[in-house]
């Protein structure tokens, strides 16, 4: 028993030798082959027939080679137009709108660097300032907005719009019973862009908080604008939820009789109404995007418009929403040929996308939306009414995604 245990110590302390002894040797082998990243002194050509292995040998970081192929600039070059990105948000949408921004900027603005002014009802914390300023590419600036934008105008009836609350509350209206979500269509449908920071811009793009670019947009949007002469655009239309605007119509043909002087006389009409402008067809352009022109929403002719709906209330004793009330107003007041669809922006804020109609385009443009998924063909969307109303075409293959 005891020479077997002797035995077997013998083998545990030989085993124990021979791993420590391989240890040793093993690390005393020479490690050239394994040179720092930038040490160029330790480098050797891994083959001989790496092409610059003369450069190699010289500059620092030589473990990798040039690119010798020429590589568009990084920057578009060339004059930029007085415009800015617009957003709405709260402190607590700033991972949100960091995703917008990245989509943005990556798809866009990195080659612009376009500034971006982002308003809020509270003061901006230092938390969304510091991100939101990193991820721009453009000057940031943020804005407060005054009490009396964002309150109830004192001919409002508390008890009335309470009461609508309550009742919409009860028909499960999404945002029915908000009193936040109504200022915010307030003031996005007649303030933002009478914001001091806003006043030093012509052209805004809104963006919204978790919003999607899907292609490459290569060149300058807002310069398309001013040079086409177009005021507003769109990507997405569809039909209003009847219920948040039963009297905004009413508003409106009460506004055109008492303003006929700023109704355009080549307008949109036939995109809002089916029946000459008796009743509305709840046609709008989806607002959470617009590329615009700021002296337009500006004008005499808007702010009538505006003031005109803010009186009737209809903002706090239903829900008015901004994009109805924007798509109405460049509806009726701008000419047909100022409004603009842009086909080649993909975008999604949800539940819609617009895909691009036109497999060569989204090839062109890197695009990475499925093609299935677009919104402007299905029978819920008023972007063929807007083709047939401007006598265009409708993009080739759209009979496919209908
Ligand atoms: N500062 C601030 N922004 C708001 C408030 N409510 C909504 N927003 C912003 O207004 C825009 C529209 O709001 P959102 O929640 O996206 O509405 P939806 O797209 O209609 O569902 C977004 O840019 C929001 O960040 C609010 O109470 N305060
Ligand atoms: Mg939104």
């Amino acid at each position: 028993m005891a020479g077997s245990q002797r035995y077997m110590r013998y083998i545990v302390f030989a085993l124990f030798a021979l791993i420590v002894f391989y240890f040793i040797s093993s690390s005393s082998v020479p490690s050239a082959s394994w040179p720092s990243y930038g040490d160029s002194t330790s480098i050797t050509p891994s083959t001989p027939d790496t092409p610059n292995a003369a450069v190699s040998a010289v500059t620092p970081h030589a473990s990798t080679t040039p690119n010798e192929k020429t590589l568009p600039p990084a920057t578009i070059p060339g004059d930029r137009m007085n415009a800015t990105f617009v957003t709405l948000a709260r402190n607590s949408d700033v991972w949100e709108i960091a995703k917008s921004i990245r989509h943005v900027e990556d798809r866009f603005n990195r080659k612009f660097n376009y500034d971006w002014v982002f308003l809020n009802d509270d003061d901006f914390d230092d938390e969304f300032k510091k991100i939101t300023t990193a991820l721009v590419s453009g000057k940031t600036k943020y804005g407060k907005i005054p009490k009396e934008h964002w309150s109830f105008p004192e001919w409002i009836d508390q008890d009335k719009a309470a009461k609508v609350r309550e009742e919409m509350k009860e028909k499960k209206i999404i945002y029915g019973d908000s009193v936040s979500y109504r200022h915010m269509c307030r003031y996005e449908s007649g303030f933002f862009f009478r914001h001091p920071l806003m006043l030093d811009y012509e052209w805004y793009w809104r963006v919204e908080p978790s919003v999607e670019l899907y292609c490459d947009i290569n060149y300058d949007t807002f310069k398309f604008m001013a040079e086409k002469k177009k005021k507003y655009s769109f990507t997405l239309s569809l039909y209003e939820y009847v219920e948040t605007i039963p009297t905004l119509w009413d508003a409106t043909k009460n506004f055109t009789k008492h303003y006929p002087q700023h109704i355009a006389k080549d307008n949109s009409m036939k995109f809002l109404s089916d029946d000459g402008g008796e009743t509305y067809n709840h046609c709008h352009f989806w607002s959470n995007f617009e590329i615009g022109n700021l002296n337009w929403l500006r004008s005499d002719a808007y702010i009538d418009f505006f003031t005109s709906l803010d009186k009737a209330g209809g903002f706090f004793y239903e829900r008015w929403g901004d994009a109805p009330v924007h798509s109405i107003a460049a509806g009726l007041m701008l000419n047909k040929d100022e409004i603009h669809f842009f086909n080649d922006i993909a975008y999604y804020h949800v539940p819609f996308t617009h895909c691009p109609t036109g497999e060569q385009y989204r090839l062109d443009h890197k695009c990475s939306c499925n093609p299935k998924d677009n919104f402007d063909w299905n029978g819920y969307s008023c972007t063929s009414r807007f083709y047939e109303m401007n006598n265009m075409q409708k993009p080739a293959g759209y009979e496919k995604e209908q």
